[in-house]
């Protein structure tokens, strides 16, 4: 099967162009000027199917390196399955994503990468990779690690919050941080210091605060921020490269560049909610069917942070200058009825977590649109660097011959409306994003080769997505 996506305007990270794209198979195998013909064949007349895209854009897929689906976490398991959540990533004009294996303290890390892989196979819309999750630190734990990264898990995530559940000791992340240094494995880290927030949390509950704007006042700032500026001393002790997920505060923004400017190999990762959402706006939610208890719709970890406070400005301003290097969902969606509603009387057990992985592309066009970053930062920053970052570059996230035939066609005139209402894709009864309108659209969705999104009907089949065996962070080699 040869397609040829004609007249569009590629984009990479690298710049923007005119050009025509031919997939053959699974693969790109041209990228040439309009109407070119390549050793004397006219393409056009040599394809199995033609796409005129005049007047849109043609971007590499959307790589989300960090999403959660059907994770078991806060006594009930995320809502989106493989099957639901890759599919509603697929809808978004994302054609990779990398979820966390967890591993529960005591449990083999080996035995629950099987177990993933075996929830994951022959139900994904889209290519996926593996991270794994470490709690304890055991022995054993530091061998794994060794051989997950020959079954292509070379990112390995620890937690400093959740005790009892993820947290693990500076001891026990000094350890599993000595070994990524020796094999090469890049350690990503929830950074917030889970000791300060579990006595801030029971003192708020004792207080009788309990509705979800207290989530974000027990999770502050400066919890974030310490925990990163050890993380990140701690990776400087052991020589191991670090990427801290979904930053939120502004103060840990500057410990990241920081680290940066001197010349550590440290890395950020923010999400769109912390772009765009707030903790006032979590504060003024209200509605009839939930009162002030809206607002557990956007409890997550880290929390939304204060617009007055100036984080998102702060956050979009990092993306500008590289201070964070790329946007994921931290997809880990729960409904609102018979979820959420676990912490009606406390917000302490409310699941955490937000649903995004349908809109990423979107919510970050709309950067461009709004004169945040340029249309090859746009592409960079949810495909390009995320490929490059997790080891996928060169057949994900970059729109050359020899890449995997993951395409999507954008455009820049079209308009998204978000929302339950507007039927999203996710398997979730609400939305955190519910009224926001995008000036773009994904139109067509190429997955290795096959179209499965196109004018707003999903063709693909469940299965369609295959693991990828993940190399080492292309940053650091
Ligand atoms: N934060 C969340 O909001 N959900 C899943 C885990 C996490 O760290
Ligand atoms: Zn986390
Ligand atoms: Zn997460």
């Amino acid at each position: 099967m040869k397609t040829l996506i004609k007249n569009g305007l590629v984009v990479n990270a690298t710049g923007t162009g005119m050009a025509d794209v031919l997939i053959d198979g699974e693969t790109i195998a041209a990228v040439v000027a309009p109407g070119s013909t390549l050793l004397g064949f006219n393409l056009e007349s040599n394809v199995d199917v033609v796409i005129d895209v005049t007047g849109r854009y043609v971007i590499p897929g959307g790589v989300d390196a960090h999403t959660h689906m059907e994770m078991p976490f806060g006594g009930t398991n995320a809502s989106d399955t493989f099957e639901t959540g890759t599919r509603a990533a697929a809808w978004g004009g994302t054609t990779s994503i990398v979820d966390f294996v967890v591993q529960y303290p005591g449990e083999n890390p080996l035995e629950r990468y099987n177990a993933w892989q075996a929830k994951a196979a022959g139900n994904c819309a889209i290519d996926y990779g593996f991270h794994q999750i470490l709690s304890d630190v055991q022995d054993s734990s530091l061998t794994a690690m060794d051989e997950l990264i020959e079954e292509g898990v070379s990112s390995f995530k620890l937690f400093m919050a959740y005790k009892g559940v993820f947290l693990s000791d500076d001891g026990q992340i000094l350890k599993a941080m000595q070994k990524g240094a020796s094999n090469g494995a890049l350690m990503m880290m929830h950074a917030e210091n889970g000791s300060v927030i579990d006595v801030l949390v029971s003192q708020a509950i004792a207080a009788g605060n309990t509705s979800p704007y207290h989530h974000g006042l027990t999770r502050p700032w400066q919890a974030e921020e310490e925990a990163t500026h050890r993380a990140i001393m701690l990776a400087n002790l052991t020589g191991a490269p670090l990427y801290v997920v979904h930053v939120s505060a502004k103060q840990a923004v500057d410990q990241i560049a920081m680290a940066r400017d001197n010349g550590q190999n440290v890395f950020g990762e923010t999400c769109p909610q912390y772009l765009y959402l707030s903790l006032e706006e979590q504060l003024g939610a209200s509605s009839d069917e939930w009162g002030t208890f809206e607002g557990a719709k956007w409890v997550c970890s880290t929390p939304l942070r204060s617009r007055a406070e100036g984080h998102q400005h702060h956050m979009w301003q990092a993306l500008r200058t590289n201070d964070i290097q790329m946007v994921s969902t931290d997809h880990c969606p729960f409904c609102m009825k018979g979820q959420k509603d676990m912490g009606l009387a406390d917000f302490s057990k409310i699941p955490n977590g937000i649903g995004s992985v349908e809109h990423r592309m979107d919510l970050m066009y709309q950067g461009v649109v709004d004169g945040h970053i340029t249309l090859p930062r746009w592409v960079e920053l949810t495909s390009t660097t995320p490929a490059r970052m997790f080891g996928m570059y060169g057949k994900k996230g970059v729109i050359q011959p020899g890449a995997d035939g993951d395409v999507v066609v954008y455009d820049p005139k079209g308009h998204t409306s978000i929302g339950v209402q507007k039927t999203h894709h996710m398997n979730m009864d609400y939305s955190a994003w519910e009224g926001y309108e995008i000036d773009g659209h994904v139109d067509t969705v190429i997955s290795r080769g096959k179209v499965v999104v196109d004018n707003n009907q999903y063709v693909g089949t469940k299965g369609d997505g295959k693991y990828f065996k993940r190399g080492l962070s292309q940053y650091l080699i």
